[in-house]
């Protein structure tokens, strides 16, 4: 649907005068902000109640993706591009002496999500809707995002994220389709007239979910799915029980938070209580418009419905099914299996061990009788079946219901017909050591699935300058269909090309330097090689190894002023969990190294550190499209996936990386010339696992600038961390470098310092990041998506229904 600028400026200021009694020159930019999104959410409402018209009508195939963490960031601009409508806004906004990237800014960045897992689920959401799939998000409506983070002194104070405060636009409530989900309480069987054993619920709590649906809009295809994402609520017939302040608060309290935590479960309540409370709520409101629309016999619900278990947290997902199917439809044990595990597909996120979900029996029951009784009997019949077939201790080893606890990522596996890894070196080793035993018995229910990005707005929203240059280019398909970057090889020779993409990488970085000075007051100069780690900060991502190297370059400087190398600013972005000290640790110390080294009169510009705080999408945003190296530096075996590192190649920057996770196939897609490995392999780490031979003190005692390194943090050489540099000197080399960075230091020393070579070479670095952006069209989720539709969900793209319509 095109849309005219007169008209958009028309009605724009039509709605102004309506919703807020005012003319646009009165306005402010928040009162414009919510007109425009009401604006472009009308523009979409029709589209979005058709395509879940022509779903039922068509009796389609449904894949209902359930994740605790979705991840949108702002979607103003994201709506606009997938309506067809950026360039028409922008001009008109323009007319109207608006700036459409200022008036973005006011929106709060939608953040429930941790990281990279949150993200890929949003990145899902755009590619499942415009690759014209039938899908539908499921998660938790939280009313604080990911908390704020701010520096103090150096340290990382946290903030509450008050992102519902002045409303959310894109969201509508529907009260009529809100569902009672029970919980806490005793369950116990009885006999019913016609003989059926039936549970009976006692003292149990009902808490009332109710969905806020939220537009997906797909890329210029009027498809738009929904993403329903729930909130407690205190249901009518339990407001007695509520009476104190203190007691509707506990219970309100369910879904107020996002646990800011992406690798240590913390075994607490709230979370069993909200991973059940989403499930619940999703899966009966499945049930309940499969029986209401679609009108076939619950039997073939499989062919209906696909249910998919990102990472463990929904991994009630399969008792709560079998608990729907047998409590309330009344089919056999037998019959409600074959259909749960037909139904549910599960991916695994990472072999981290402290992040493989377990809850302890004693909690489970006490929490969710019903959903342990279920469990209970899913593991009695396992044992059941496999004894038969496989030894003993591997049966043992498999079960669900294990030495007191009970194994949400066994239950995954066993009540499920798919499990997946998300890049190939992930998915290897989790068939070869992490769930070795299942793979054992499972062979056919393992698979790949290489994560992806959602690479319209990792491009097109985000990289404007570098868009245009491939517009001139190759053309403007590219925008549709990532696969066409590809057409950009042809120019890799190509001068004038080179140039432009030079330039357009200049601007980006010049506006992050004024962005940077802005928040930091920290000056930085686009010439010099802006260096980015972003991630959440974690031990076995390692940004304690960037630091270490920092500390050399700084130390080599300041023996030698006359030491050529190219200037270079050091980017990070990351946010420690609350809880997890150590990273908290990090933070500090490489907050203090910045401000030693940022106003070291002997190092002037020739190093910044520059550590932004309060990293989200939206600041990846600001970062990603000015970044020339991607560090991408986690202990091989360890980062399941990583997708920042798909953004930056895709915006030019070269990666400085371990060949671990998608880190591997991004090699392979740019070959070894056109990025920068170094480390250990998984294989050699795995070595050093079985011969328990690695020694840190060794390696410090052996190599001088090792030593040096490692004494500026316990010798005054960085002020004001007297107990956090102790703390990180132990961790290295009294409790033996758990993540091997000692060892990969040497490796990753010479890998920076051929960066710093080919820098120095314009053309030569040129050349390489055009290949970087020419290759990266195989990382789009709407790849990564379409294998998911064909391989696992079996659902149907809009290719398939635009013939059958006609
Ligand atoms: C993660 C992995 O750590 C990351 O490597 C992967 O890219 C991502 C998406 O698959 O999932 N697992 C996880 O628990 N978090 C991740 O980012 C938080």
């Amino acid at each position: 649907m095109a849309l005219d600028k007169e008209i958009f400026k028309e009605e724009l200021k039509q709605r102004l005068r309506e919703n807020y009694a005012m003319e646009l020159e009165d306005a402010s930019e928040q009162e414009i902000f919510y007109t425009l999104g009401a604006l472009v959410k009308a523009r979409y409402s029709d589209a979005w109640r058709d395509t879940w018209k022509y779903y039922v009508d068509k009796n389609k195939k449904q894949v209902y993706y359930f994740s605790i963490e979705f991840l949108p960031g702002r979607m103003l601009k994201s709506n606009l591009l997938n309506l067809g409508i950026l360039d028409t806004a922008r001009e008109a906004l323009t007319d109207l002496g608006i700036h459409l990237d200022d008036l973005a800014e006011v929106e709060k960045d939608m953040a429930l999500g941790n990281g990279g897992l949150g993200r890929l689920a949003s990145c899902f959401m755009d590619s499942i809707a415009s690759g014209g799939f039938p899908g539908n998000g499921n998660g938790i409506r939280y009313d604080y995002g990911l908390f704020k983070q701010r520096f103090v002194d150096g340290y990382q104070v946290e903030l509450p994220d008050e992102w519902l405060q002045s409303g959310n636009i894109w969201e509508v409530r529907r009260e009529s389709k809100a569902v009672d989900v029970r919980v806490g309480g005793h369950v116990y069987l009885a006999e019913t007239n016609d003989g059926k054993l039936k549970p009976v619920y006692e003292n149990e709590r009902v808490l009332r979910a109710v969905p806020y649906d939220t537009g997906m809009v797909g890329y210029e295809n009027n498809v738009v799915n929904t993403l329903r994402l729930w909130a407690v609520e205190i249901p009518d017939s339990e407001e007695d029980k509520y009476q104190s302040i203190q007691g509707r608060r506990e219970l309100e309290d369910l879904t107020a938070v996002l646990y800011p935590d992406d690798s240590n479960e913390q075994g607490r309540l709230i979370r069993l209580t909200q991973e059940y409370f989403f499930v619940s709520a999703g899966i009966q409101s499945i049930i309940r418009h499969y029986k209401k629309w679609f009108q076939k016999p619950i039997s073939k619900l499989s062919e209906y419905v696909s249910i998919h278990i990102n990472d463990t947290h929904p991994a009630l997902c399969v008792p709560e099914m079998m608990r729907i199917l047998i409590d309330e439809e009344e089919l056999s044990w037998e019959q409600a299996w074959d259909i749960t595990v037909k139904v549910m597909s599960y991916t695994n996120h990472t072999i981290m061990a402290e992040a493989l979900e377990k809850w302890s029996i004693d909690l489970m029951q006490r929490t969710l009788p019903r959903m342990y009784q279920i469990m209970e009997e899913i593991d009695a019949r396992y044992v059941q079946t496999m004894q038969e077939l496989h030894p003993h201790d591997l049966v043992e080893r498999t079960r669900i219901i294990r030495n007191g606890q009970v194994h949400m990522a066994h239950l995954s596996i066993i009540g499920s017909h798919s499990t997946n890894g998300v890049a190939k070196l992930h998915s290897d080793l989790l068939k070869s050591v992490v769930l070795h035993d299942f793979y054992i018995i499972y062979p056919d229910r393992f698979n790949n699935k290489t994560n992806g990005i959602a690479q319209r707005r990792w491009s097109q929203i985000v990289n404007e300058p570098m868009s245009n240059v491939l517009d001139e280019t190759i053309g403007k398909t590219w925008r549709q269909d990532s696969g066409d970057l590809k057409l950009l090889r042809n120019y890799q020779s190509d001068q004038a090309v080179l140039e432009k993409l030079a330039e357009a990488k200049k601007i980006n970085k010049q506006k992050l330097a004024d962005y940077i000075l802005g928040t930091t007051d920290i000056e930085v100069s686009a010439d010099a090689i802006f260096d980015v780690q972003i991630k959440r900060l974690h031990a076995y991502k390692r940004q304690l190894l960037n630091l270490l190297h920092i500390i050399k370059l700084y130390q080599d400087l300041k023996e030698n002023p006359s030491l050529e190398m190219q200037k270079r600013v050091f980017i990070f972005g990351a946010k420690a969990a609350p809880s997890y000290h150590y990273a908290k640790v990090i933070i500090k110390c490489i907050n203090e190294t910045a401000n030693l080294i940022n106003n070291d009169p002997d190092i002037k510009d020739r190093i910044k550190i520059v550590f932004l705080p309060n990293y989200n999408v939206s600041l990846a945003e600001k970062i990603i499209p000015a970044a020339d190296v991607s560090e991408q530096i986690s202990l091989a075996s360890k980062e399941a996936s990583g997708t920042s590192n798909m953004k930056l190649m895709l915006n030019g920057a070269i990666t400085l990386a371990t060949l671990d996770g998608a880190n591997v196939e991004i090699r392979d897609a740019v070959g070894d010339d056109n990025i920068y490995i170094f480390g250990l392999t998984e294989k050699e780490v795995y070595e050093y696992y079985e011969n328990q031979e690695y020694s840190a003190q060794r390696l410090y005692d052996e190599n001088a600038v090792i030593r040096r390194v490692l004494n500026a943090f316990i010798d005054g050489t960085i002020p004001n961390i007297v107990y956090e540099g102790r703390e990180i000197f132990d961790s290295l080399i009294k409790y033996n470098d758990e993540y091997f960075l000692l060892r990969d230091f040497d490796s990753y020393v010479e890998a920076q310092e051929e960066i710093d070579k080919a820098y120095g070479d314009q053309t030569f670095w040129q050349k390489m990041s055009l290949i970087n952006i020419a290759n990266a069209g195989r990382f789009s989720s709407d790849e990564t998506v379409s294998r998911y539709a064909e391989d696992i969900w079996k659902i149907e793209s809009k290719d398939s229904f635009v013939t059958e319509k006609g």
